[in-house]
């Protein structure tokens, strides 16, 4: 064996150590990267040693070309190794940084709820719809026409002033209650095809009231209306009754007072004994036992007649309360202005329609 032969392999076992050391330590892949190059580049040690060649008769050269072959795959599998050593510890680290910690407290979400009107306004609903009730809404901008004129108040009626007015135009307002919504639906109901009319129409309302207490310039009302053959005051009474008595308790009962409407022969209004003192006086009921809730009557003929229903044959009742007022002696709210404000530590007590 030639020296430098001997030399050269000698050099190859220094070399393989030494790469073996540097392979095995590394621990980033920009260094292995490095590291293949020198070792296995172009101008890398393999190359470097393979100028030996060239000195060496055909003996040597296969000697040195079989361990040069064994250097250069020692150092490719070590490189392998090396690098899948380096991808799972980066893995590992990049797993521990993405860690997501399940325990730890979302964050919460503040749910809103149904406002306490508008769950008040779907329980009396549900109750007349359980009666067999039909639900019929009207326009919030009405013609003065059917606001006033159809419900027998014509211009100039003195009874207009009990509903002051918002005006958009002279024919055109906000209307001032739902009683408008008995003139549209009484207007267009065949009784032949359709049979009687039972409805209620809830909805908002307007007046320039000044705001109090118990007033507010918009407000809500349900409008309730029978027309049949031979409806009475009777009937009016017992439905009354049976409502109130599913809204406040069994144990309620009601108390009609002589009153006036335009658009109703006799009126009434309509007391409900106390659900706070069962009728022996208190701060709610101001010591009289009872609360009034809504204002009806008996629909006046002329009512009918401007419909085109025929007085002579068919009579109603109707009724118009004021869910707001009910909320409030409901759920023991003091200020009418409350449920206008928007106050969420207001709003939140009523969540899931619970005081
Ligand atoms: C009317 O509006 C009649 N249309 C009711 C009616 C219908 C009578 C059918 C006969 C037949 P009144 O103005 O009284 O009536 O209002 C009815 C209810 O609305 C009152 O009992 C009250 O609960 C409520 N209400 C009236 N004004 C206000 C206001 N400014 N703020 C809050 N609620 C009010």
């Amino acid at each position: 064996m030639s020296s430098k032969l001997q030399e050269t392999l000698d050099k190859i076992q220094v070399l393989m150590q030494e790469a073996s050391g540097e392979l095995e330590q590394v621990d980033s892949m920009k260094v292995l990267n490095a590291l293949r190059v020198k070792y296995t580049g172009k101008k890398g040690v393999i190359a470097d040693l393979a100028k030996v060649m060239r000195d060496l008769d055909n003996d040597g050269r296969r000697e040195l070309g079989q361990h040069m072959n064994e250097f250069k795959q020692k150092i490719e599998t070590t490189i392998e190794v090396s690098k899948a050593r380096i991808e799972a510890r980066e893995l590992e680290i990049k797993l521990a940084e993405e860690t997501l910690d399940i325990t730890l407290p979302g964050k919460k979400q503040a749910l809103g709820s149904r406002h306490i009107i508008t769950q008040t306004m779907e329980e009396i609903e549900d109750l007349f719809i359980g009666m067999g009730y039909q639900v019929i809404e009207g326009p919030e901008v009405e013609l003065d026409h059917y606001n006033f004129e159809m419900m027998n108040l014509p211009k100039g009626h003195p009874a207009r002033d009990m509903q002051d007015t918002f005006y958009i135009s002279e024919e055109v307002l906000l209307r001032t209650h739902t009683s408008p919504v008995q003139a549209r639906t009484m207007e267009k109901h065949d009784f032949e095809k359709d049979g009687p009319l039972k409805m209620i129409s809830p909805g908002k309302v307007f007046r320039r009231d000044s705001d109090d207490a118990t007033h507010s310039h918009q407000f809500h009302q349900i409008e309730g209306l029978v027309v049949d053959k031979e409806i009475t005051l009777a009937d009016l009474k017992g439905t009354l009754l049976q409502f109130a008595q599913k809204l406040f308790g069994e144990e309620r009962e009601i108390r009609l007072r002589p009153s006036y409407f335009p658009f109703t022969e006799p009126s009434v209004e309509v007391d409900v004994s106390c659900f706070k003192c069962g009728g022996k006086g208190c701060s709610v009921c101001k010591q009289t036992g009872w609360i009034e809730i809504l204002g009806a009557g008996i629909v006046h003929p002329n009512v009918l007649e401007m419909a085109g229903i025929d007085s002579t044959k068919y009579s109603g009742f109707a009724f118009g309360l004021g869910p707001d007022r009910v909320a409030m002696l409901k759920y023991n709210v003091d200020d009418i202005r409350h449920f206008y404000q928007n106050d969420l530590r207001f709003s939140d007590q009523f969540k899931g329609g619970q005081n």
